[in-house]
């Protein structure tokens, strides 16, 4: 083993020691660590002038006590959290994200995964990420804003518009938005583009709400033109039924697949007509209920409770959209068994490694989580840019950019696999690729 492997070996050894019990984050330094040796090997001083060892230490981790009362009045305290992990390359930027199951090593993988994510954008972006262990589910508009407001009367003295910009992700999206930033505006008494996924009367962008999922799509469609595939005439599931899947799932049949199958954390529906769309929009944007009401219209669907059961579906192309170790060494393999070609992430670490593993080695077609989900903080980061020219662009204009943008992404995710070896991995390619311009960077600037 080179010397440079044997320092990696021994950083994820310290990774682990340093940041016990948090095995998310041990997973997404792991990944990246592994697909770096072939980088350090070619330019040691990454090691020598202490970049690696930066990289896997957020510059600051806030953590705080968000109290809120019910419509009860009963009050209940959550912790909140927000990783500032890089800012080489501009200001954090990253979303928050509502769940219980969220907890300082949720919040890190997210925060450590969005540094390469943003860097591969090549838009000045810098890696953060935050939230909440608060569980949305069931509280009612008046908690939500409670929830919300209480969460930025901490949160707004780390965050600006050059400083730390968040946006959404589970369990925040538009309307918690909505309140949180009209908090930030209040306490700071100064209209600025904090935060992003806005409402477009107040300052928002056209397609921020499309992006992940539109981005999704066509990352994997220059994947598999690439390897004279398509979506045309594919039959597709999708996990989730959020924010990402939703748009994921337009996109995937305006480019000509067939998507049969959609989840929530309930269970999946089955619709092998092809899923009715406008009726999940309604069902989880409006009526906020569960994925199981759909087949209360649609008789024809089938219903079945627990998530896993998704990737059993007979499909060309699976999206996981929903959240992390969703789609695991089992899952793999029965999509292999039936002729899966094409696995794009939606979500962020949503395959585990061993099923990541089993797909590339059978050949299927695997585009990672920051490259593939990557439309979703460009998007953003073109919000940022409307915001500080004061100017809107059309919907069209930010589309094309977003469609560029994600292209441009995946040639130099899959260039870069090629340059150190490693063709057709888009894994490495897109760890790789993300990694060079921040570690440049951080050299740049010597020991800070
Ligand atoms: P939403 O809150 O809009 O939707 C999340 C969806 O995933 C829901 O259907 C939810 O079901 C399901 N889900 C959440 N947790 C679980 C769980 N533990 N098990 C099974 N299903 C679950 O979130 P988004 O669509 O915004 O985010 C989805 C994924 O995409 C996340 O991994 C996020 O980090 C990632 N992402 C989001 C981006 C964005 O712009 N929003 C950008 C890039 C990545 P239920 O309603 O029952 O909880
Ligand atoms: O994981 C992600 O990239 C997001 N949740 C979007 C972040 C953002 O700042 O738009």
């Amino acid at each position: 083993m080179s010397i440079q492997n044997e320092y990696l070996n021994g950083l994820m050894e310290r990774v682990v020691q340093r940041n016990p019990a948090e095995p998310e984050f041990h997973q997404a330094v792991r990944e990246v660590l592994t697909s770096l040796s072939p980088v350090v090997e070619a330019q040691p001083a990454y090691i020598t002038e202490g970049v690696m060892d930066c990289l896997v230490e957020p510059e600051r981790m806030i953590k705080f006590r968000v109290p809120w009362e019910d419509e009860q009045g009963k009050v209940h305290v959550n912790r909140g959290f927000r990783v500032q992990f890089n800012s080489a390359i501009g200001p954090y930027k990253g979303g928050l994200r509502f769940h219980p199951s969220v907890y300082e090593g949720i919040i890190k993988f997210l925060g450590f995964e969005q540094i390469f994510k943003n860097s591969l954008t090549g838009l000045p972006i810098g890696g953060g990420k935050g939230g909440s262990d608060f569980d949305p589910k069931g509280r009612s508009d008046l908690e939500i804003m409670r929830f919300c407001q209480s969460f930025m009367t901490e949160l707004f003295k780390y965050i600006g518009p050059d400083t730390d910009v968040p946006a959404g992700d589970i369990g925040v999206g538009g309307r918690e938005i909505g309140y949180l930033f009209g908090q930030y505006k209040r306490l700071r008494n100064e209209f600025t583009g904090v935060l992003t996924g806005k409402g477009l009367t107040y300052g928002g962008s056209l397609a921020r709400t499309e992006a992940t999922g539109y981005g999704l799509c066509y990352f994997t469609d220059n994947m598999l033109r690439d390897a004279g595939k398509g979506f045309e005439g594919a039959t597709v599931v999708i996990s989730g039924s959020g924010n990402v899947a939703i748009y994921a799932c337009e996109k995937a049949a305006q480019f000509g697949a067939k998507v049969v199958a959609m989840s929530d954390s309930g269970g999946y529906i089955y619709d092998k007509n092809g899923i009715d769309l406008p009726l999940v929009k309604q069902l989880k944007e409006v009526e906020r209920k569960r994925i199981s009401s759909y087949v209360d219209t649609h008789p024809q669907a089938e219903y079945h409770p627990g998530c896993a059961g998704i990737w059993s579906i007979p499909c060309q192309i699976a999206l996981p959209c929903a959240t992390q170790n969703e789609l695991n060494l089992d899952a793999a393999k029965t999509l292999i068994a039936n002729g899966c070609f094409a696995v794009a992430e939606g979500a962020n670490m949503p395959c585990t490694p061993d099923a990541v593993d089993a797909l590339q080695a059978a050949g299927v077609l695997f585009a990672p989580a920051k490259a593939a989900n990557a439309g979703g903080v460009a998007t953003s980061a073109l919000e940022m840019s409307q915001n500080s020219m004061r100017f809107y662009w059309s919907f069209e204009e930010v589309d094309e950019h977003l469609k560029s943008i994600m292209s441009d992404l995946y040639r130099n995710a899959s260039n870069a696999a090629a340059q150190y070896g490693m063709a057709g991995d888009l894994v490495a390619g897109a760890n790789i690729a993300g990694f060079l311009k921040v570690a440049d960077s951080m050299l740049a600037y010597g020991v800070v």
